[in-house]
């Protein structure tokens, strides 16, 4: 199986934490925003190719990963809602991030954007509240949560401060090696 991506996307890491998870043969192969516009038809990463079969999103090819390996992904409702929440979270912060940064539209100039901040803020306080694993292995969905707080962090996007219990789940996290090899890096 081929996996495309960029080494700082929370999504790619995800695909990378469940294939170095699960032990199947996987290559992965660096792009950047010019070739998965080219390469894939929803213009982002990650992009699996296994043969005939083409995956666009990190949740088909996560399914797809722990299907083939024989394994579970996602079947509580809590953990569905835990691994969404985050989903929802980390692609409103993603929006931000990129019209910052290509088009210089911040919250302050944007009423849309300034309810994707306002989604985050509350998003946050209501997910920090939920109770999380206290010893590895990390659900399904709290590696999702781990990833995104891990990159908006990384970004600087997003201070821990206020927010404990997510601490508590990427100090966890980090005590995971493979957690750790796909740290966000370039
Ligand atoms: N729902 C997608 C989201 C993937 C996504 O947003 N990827 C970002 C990188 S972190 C991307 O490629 N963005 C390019 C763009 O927005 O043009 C998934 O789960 O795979």
């Amino acid at each position: 199986m081929e996996l495309y991506g960029s080494y700082t996307s929370p999504f790619v890491r995800h695909c990378r934490i469940a294939f170095l998870q699960t032990e199947l043969d996987f290559k992965f192969i660096e792009i950047d925003a010019t070739q998965s516009a080219e390469l894939s038809p929803t213009k982002k990463v990650p992009l699996l190719i296994d043969c005939e079969l083409q995956l666009t999103d990190s949740t088909s090819i996560l399914t797809h990963i722990y299907e083939v390996a024989g394994e579970e992904f996602l079947n509580d409702v809590e953990e569905v809602e835990l691994y969404h929440m985050a989903n929802t979270l980390l692609d409103a912060y993603v929006n931000l991030f990129m019209l910052a940064k290509f088009d210089g539209i911040t919250p302050e100039k944007s009423i849309y954007l300034t309810r994707q901040q306002q989604r985050i803020e509350s998003g946050l306080v209501a997910i920090n509240n939920k109770k999380f694993s206290q010893a590895l292995p990390l659900t399904h969905a709290e590696v999702r949560l781990a990833a995104f707080v891990d990159w908006a962090t990384y970004r600087e996007l997003l201070s821990l401060n206020d927010y404990p219990h997510l601490q508590q789940l990427l100090t966890l996290a980090n005590t995971d090696p493979i957690f750790v090899e796909t740290a966000p890096k370039g």
